[in-house]
């Protein structure tokens, strides 16, 4: 699926790509180009038209890197804003932590809710779970049957009583799993032709009668928007706690996947893509949207480009730091940029000879903020001259900052000592820096 969705962007994105420079002009063509193509994929009127909304604002105000051209850096906000778009993070089933742990399983019929209690049945049982599969429709003639026989294959238990109703059923099923060592409760419940008043009620009843852990609607994604506003409505009445997108192996357009999630505010869980029973997949929103774009490459190689920024700016700083032409600026530069980067004692011990300069110097965030505050305290002037600090400066450098003068000159002297240590290592000509003095950056550059 989301073939016909992924040639069309990626035919206005190459058309951008190749236009060099980006224009306000350039993006709004675009991004009217994107429009249509999610519209004719099938997305919510509304979804789409803030989608492109919030592309073309990221994308107007963009801050263009050297090494990459204007139409990559739009392809990586499209893509970002599709992983947004499909929930972001990737979601699971509520842990089977409990005996027994409860799943309801819903939606309309066909859309492949027995099929998809026995995908979750064997996922379990290969967890080394024990399932129980609940036959809970007992309207279609053939249902029960069907979830038997597929339970036996993959020799699963499966529980039912003739003649009482559903909520009863299921009442009694969590009873038995309960004495019988069972994990998990999988209640696959009746379809309907559509939202109808009377099924809705019973399945309200069976979520008080059970208090799932779960319950799963499952929406035919070959259906369009349909899916949508059947997950919408299952929502609504049911609070449901994920949706399950069936047949994704299917040649729908893709416009379901991308829509539901920003409709319902209800993340897809599951991904069912196929009929035997091990075709089922946890949904990935970031996969799912480097399969919509199709170009998984461009969107590495920006995201490559953005940590170099970072990687530039730190080589800058070595050279000062080698030059021992580094200040105060710097330092509160240094600070705000490694508390972005995280342990500070580990990227201090990372540059040669610093882990044992600093043997003495016990890294805790309230020095770091001391020290912030007392370089704060400093007028421009002093923090690029520091040598400038007089006995008066000093104490009206610690007023300022609520410190000792006392704590103002130990912050003076280690700066000292390690514009002293850089400058030993610059005279020794000291060129380049080993591998391993750079910060751990995020991607592992
Ligand atoms: N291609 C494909 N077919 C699927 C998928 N899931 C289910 N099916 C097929 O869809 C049909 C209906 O599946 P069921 O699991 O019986 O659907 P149901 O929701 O239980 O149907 P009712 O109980 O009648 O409401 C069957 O032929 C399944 O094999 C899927 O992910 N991909
Ligand atoms: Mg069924």
């Amino acid at each position: 699926m989301f073939e016909s969705l992924s040639d069309k962007l990626e035919l206005v994105l190459k058309k951008l790509r190749g236009a060099g420079k980006l224009t306000e002009k350039n993006i709004r063509d675009s991004m009217r180009e994107v429009l249509r193509a999610l519209l004719e994929a099938d997305v919510n009127y509304k979804v789409a038209r803030d989608f492109i909304k919030a592309v073309e604002e990221k994308a107007v105000g963009i801050e263009v890197l050297q090494s990459i051209d204007p139409g990559q850096m739009v392809v990586k906000i499209v893509h970002d804003e599709l992983v947004r778009l499909l929930g972001g993070k990737t979601q699971p089933l509520a842990p089977i932590d409990k005996s027994p742990t409860v799943y309801v399983i819903c939606g309309l019929q066909g859309s492949g809710k027995t099929t998809l209690a026995a995908k979750i049945a064997l996922q379990a049982r290969r967890k080394n779970k024990k399932p129980l599969m609940v036959a809970a429709d007992i309207y279609r003639p053939a249902a029960v049957k069907q979830l038997k026989v597929l339970a036996d294959q993959i020799a699963v238990e499966h529980f039912h009583v003739e003649g009482k109703n559903p909520p009863r059923i299921c009442r009694e099923a969590v009873a038995y799993a309960e004495k019988n060592f069972i994990d998990l409760v999988i209640i696959d419940t009746a379809g309907r032709l559509h939202i109808d008043d009377e099924l809705m009620h019973e399945l309200e009843e069976i979520k008080t009668g059970v208090k799932p852990d779960e319950i799963l609607l499952v929406a035919d994604s070959m259906t369009g928007q349909d899916a949508v506003k059947v997950s919408d409505e299952f929502h609504r009445r049911l609070s449901i706690t994920g949706v399950v997108l069936s047949k994704l192996d299917g040649d729908a357009r893709g416009g379901a996947a991308l829509s539901i999630r920003s409709v319902t505010g209800c993340p897809i869980k599951l991904a069912s893509t196929g009929e035997k029973i091990s075709d089922l997949e946890p949904f990935h929103p970031d996969r799912m949207a480097s399969r919509i774009l199709g170009m998984g490459d461009v969107v590495s190689l920006v995201e490559k480009a953005q940590e170099t920024i970072d990687v530039e700016k730190a080589e800058q700083m070595q050279e000062k730091l080698l030059k021992a032409q580094f200040n105060f600026e710097d330092f509160l530069d240094q600070m705000s940029q490694l508390k972005k980067m995280g342990p500070i004692d580990s990227l201090l011990g990372m540059i040669p000879g610093m882990g044992k300069a600093l043997k003495n110097f016990k890294v805790d965030e309230h020095v770091m903020e001391r020290m912030v505050a007392i370089i704060k305290s400093m007028t421009v002037d002093e923090r690029r001259r520091p040598g400038i600090i007089d006995g008066s400066r000093k104490r009206r450098i610690a007023k300022g900052s609520g410190n000792s003068v006392q704590a103002v000159n130990q912050l003076l002297k280690q700066f000292f000592v390690m514009q002293k240590m850089f400058h030993n290592m610059s005279k020794k000509k000291f060129k380049g820096l080993p591998q391993g003095m750079m910060p751990n950056l995020p991607g592992g550059l």
